[in-house]
């Protein structure tokens, strides 16, 4: 596995965590790892099912527990992500909820960046409020607000960068150095970049969660997540709050997983340079007040993209200059991009997150992080450039003139 961390990315997303020997006695290896569709293992005898209750590194018992299929697709993970080990769950909230039950005890404190995917914000805000667990929001993009928002029995740092659906970005090297100096688990939701964009271990934070839904599984075709850390902090979520919360990745889901994620780095560069191309058409069109893409010059924190990521990833925002109306005028004529949530589609996909993803987030609150009634969210996808561009200006045309 140590030999595996030199790769390059697109052979570890290929080679990493798969079977070179055979684990039977008969040669021939299948060189797509199996899928292990079991719920359960059966054992020859009591003492051997017994051992396997006492050390579960002996085997197989109960996928719930875990299972062979799952195990590739999370030491592929780990290798990809530079962490210890890896886990995979059954969706990206999955991995959120998972990592934060880990982290935190009774009564606890979190700083969080305001502006989070909003089923995170909800479980900060609500879900974990009913525990006792409180949560500041602060505008992390300003790490001193960090360091003012932490109290003595502050647990955790929770971040996203860039962030859904702002594009905001934080300083991750210098939130790791403050979570560290005050003893806090940084946790960071790597969903937007994937590893092939940035790798938040590397700049010192210590967990990192993913919605696979997106970019890691790449089709649309499965609901997944991950949380990737120190080996304590994996083996502590899989046997505690996963096993027993029960946020289980099934094998089918692990297998389609697995395979959307040997292409991840090559489909990820592709998502890029459509979206470099697609943020410089958008910023240069009247209809469009503002676009914001981490790779464009105008992107208020664009010196720290280019410091702290690898790549620029596929999403765009922006805001048109018609409001909500033109924003609904817009999706309404799109004919090749999909007007649909979720994001890291080889389909390019479109949505309004006033209306969709944060539309259970106050809008009082929606205002105050700036997830206006006019932000249109763009996937941009894997097709060709000029045949996205081309539908947008039909769009967009169509409204202005
Ligand atoms: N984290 C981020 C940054 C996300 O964007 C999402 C889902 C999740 C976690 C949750 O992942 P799931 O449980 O759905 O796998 N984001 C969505 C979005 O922006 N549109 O639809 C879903």
């Amino acid at each position: 596995m140590t030999s595996q961390r030199n790769l390059g990315k697109n052979t570890q997303a290929i080679h990493a965590g798969e079977a070179r020997t055979s684990t039977t006695e008969k040669s021939g290896i299948p060189l797509l790892p199996p899928i292990y569709q079991n719920s359960t293992f059966r054992f020859t005898t009591a003492a051997e099912c017994a051992e396997a209750f006492r050390d579960e590194e002996s085997g197989y018992v109960y996928t719930r527990w875990g299972n062979p299929t799952q195990e590739v697709l999370e030491k592929k993970l780990a290798v990809l992500e530079a962490g210890e080990d890896a886990l995979a769950t059954a969706s990206g909230m999955g991995a959120v909820s998972t990592a934060l039950l880990t982290a935190l005890a009774e009564g606890g404190h979190v700083v969080a960046m305001e502006n989070l995917y909003s089923a995170t914000f909800q479980i900060l805000n609500e879900e974990l409020q009913r525990f006792g667990i409180e949560t500041t929001f602060v505008d992390a993009t300003d790490t001193a607000q960090i360091e003012r928002a932490i109290r003595d029995d502050t647990k955790v740092l929770y971040l996203e960068s860039p962030t859904n659906p702002l594009l905001k970005l934080i300083d991750l090297r210098a939130s790791a150095e403050i979570a560290k100096a005050h003893g806090l688990t940084s946790i960071i939701d790597n969903t937007f970049a994937t590893p092939c964009g940035q790798q938040p271990i590397a700049l010192g934070i210590d967990v990192v969660v993913h919605s696979m839904t997106k970019y890691l599984s790449g089709t649309g075709a499965v609901i997944a997540g991950a949380i990737i850390g120190e080996k304590e902090f994996v083996t502590r979520a899989k046997e505690g709050a996963l096993r027993n919360f029960g946020a289980v990745i099934s094998p089918f889901n692990a297998w389609l997983t697995l395979h959307g994620l040997t292409t991840l780095p090559l489909r990820f560069t592709r998502h890029c340079e459509n979206a470099a191309r697609i943020a410089a058409f958008l910023e240069t069109h009247p209809a469009i007040a503002w676009v914001r893409y981490p790779g464009l010059p105008s992107h208020p924190q664009h010196e720290l993209a280019e410091h702290q990521m690898e790549a620029f990833g596929g999403m765009i925002t922006l805001e048109l200059k018609g409001g909500r109306t033109a924003g609904e005028h817009l999706v309404d004529r799109l004919q090749l991009c999909s007007l649909a949530v979720s994001l890291g589609d080889v389909r390019t996909l479109i949505c309004h997150p006033a209306s969709t993803t944060h539309s259970h987030v106050p809008a009082e609150i929606r205002q105050q992080i700036g997830v206006t009634d006019g932000l249109v969210r763009i996937s941009v996808g894997l097709e060709d450039t000029d045949d996205i561009i081309a539908d947008l200006e039909q769009a967009l045309q169509s409204h202005t003139s």
